[in-house]
């Protein structure tokens, strides 16, 4: 019927719409995302957005704090209702756009089966309450995360959780098979490893911002201040709380490797491979460079292009991992405090792959 068609063709122009914003917001997940088979790729492709909308929320610093935690607190319902926007005024965040239309992101999540919107609401739900306790100051002294239990807990919610939704969606899907989505532990680790190699390349630019997500239980063996890290005379306090830093992270991996060996489907093991590798090479780039206390470092677009060709299959994805595993150990020193502990690490990750 002619309705029908209008229907059609409306919805065919908010998904392409979803698609812009994919793009417009993500600098890393828009190709992987794009390349999905099936439903599956609007599925992930409206959960990026979604979680991406409430991370503007939790990222921005001019939002008055009751109203970001009403948000927050609130967005798993946001999402199911047709129409919403976000129309308070405030300086541009980057994906701001995002919100104000939020309204066409909407339309094209409630177009999902029934399902995928369910693993969508749910994490949501979980996120957005974990970003509202660390907003309101629950789990930090002062403006710093405490402990690396609290670190894990806040990587948890805005990371672990997306591994958590990302399997729920495999197995959904019929992709992956159920047991992807039970080994709660794995897909968190998935999140984790992303996450925490984030939070330490951006050390300057959430400075900069007033955000300080290393946990103090770390870097407070190293400084007073955790700005002391940025002058010429700490140099080697701040080299030793980076290997500290990547230390903690490279617990991950065994399993993150044993996640990525469990997929069947050559579409969402490339979509889950490929971050993962430039994580580890994020890390080999990161650790012991003090660059990161001053600008925002990246790895060079070359080796990107080929980490992202060559995460074919996990042979090769291993052979990856030895390889920036075995950088680390190059620039490993034994004047390091955590030189020992490192090597132990590694010689985990060694055995697990
Ligand atoms: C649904 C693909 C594959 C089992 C927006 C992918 C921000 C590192 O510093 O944007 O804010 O710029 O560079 C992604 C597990 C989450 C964890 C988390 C959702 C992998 C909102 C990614 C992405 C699980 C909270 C992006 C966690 O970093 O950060 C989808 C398996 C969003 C994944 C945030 C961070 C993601 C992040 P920044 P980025
Ligand atoms: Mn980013
Ligand atoms: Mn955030
Ligand atoms: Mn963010
Ligand atoms: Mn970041
Ligand atoms: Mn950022």
């Amino acid at each position: 019927s002619a309705r029908r068609l209008q229907q059609t063709l409306a919805s065919d122009a908010s998904k392409k719409r979803c698609y812009e914003f994919l793009n417009m917001t993500s600098r890393s997940f828009a190709s992987v995302i794009k390349e999905l088979d099936d439903e599956l790729r609007d599925a992930v492709c409206l959960f990026y957005l979604v979680l991406r909308g409430l991370d503007t929320i939790e990222d921005d610093m001019t939002l008055d704090l009751d109203r970001k935690v009403e948000l927050l607190r609130s967005f798993d319902q946001i999402i199911y209702k047709k129409g919403w926007t976000f129309n308070e005024n405030g300086p541009n965040e980057k994906d701001r756009a995002l919100l104000v239309h939020f309204d066409v992101i909407i339309d094209e999540f409630l177009r999902l089966k029934p399902e995928y919107q369910s693993v969508i609401a749910n994490i949501t739900k979980l996120m957005g309450n974990g970003m509202a306790d660390y907003a309101s100051g629950e789990h930090r002294e002062n403006t710093s995360v405490a402990t690396i239990k609290d670190f894990d807990l806040y990587c948890h919610y805005v990371a672990g959780l997306v591994g958590y939704g990302l399997s729920d969606l495999f197995a959904a899907s019929g992709l992956e098979s159920e047991e992807i989505a039970k080994d709660k532990a794995l897909s968190n680790s998935m999140g984790l490893f992303l996450q925490k190699t984030n939070i330490i390349r951006d050390y300057r630019e959430d400075l900069d911002d007033g955000r300080q997500f290393w946990p103090r239980e770390i870097w407070g063996k190293y400084a007073d201040k955790f700005s002391d890290f940025t002058k010429p005379e700490n140099k080697l306090k701040a080299q030793y709380c980076l290997s500290n830093m990547v230390l903690n992270v490279l617990d991950d991996v065994p399993q993150v490797l044993t996640y990525l060996s469990k997929l069947r489907n050559q579409s969402v093991f490339n979509f889950c491979a490929i971050p993962q590798v430039m994580a580890i090479s994020t890390l080999a780039l990161v650790f012991n460079n003090l660059d990161i206390f001053h600008h925002n470092i990246k790895i060079r677009k070359g080796e990107a292009v080929k980490l992202i060709l060559d995460s074919t299959d996990m042979d090769n994805v291993v052979s990856i991992f030895r390889h920036y595993v075995f950088e680390i150990s190059r620039k490993n020193e034994a004047t390091d405090p955590n030189f020992m502990e490192i090597s132990m690490a590694i010689g985990r990750v060694s055995v697990s792959c």
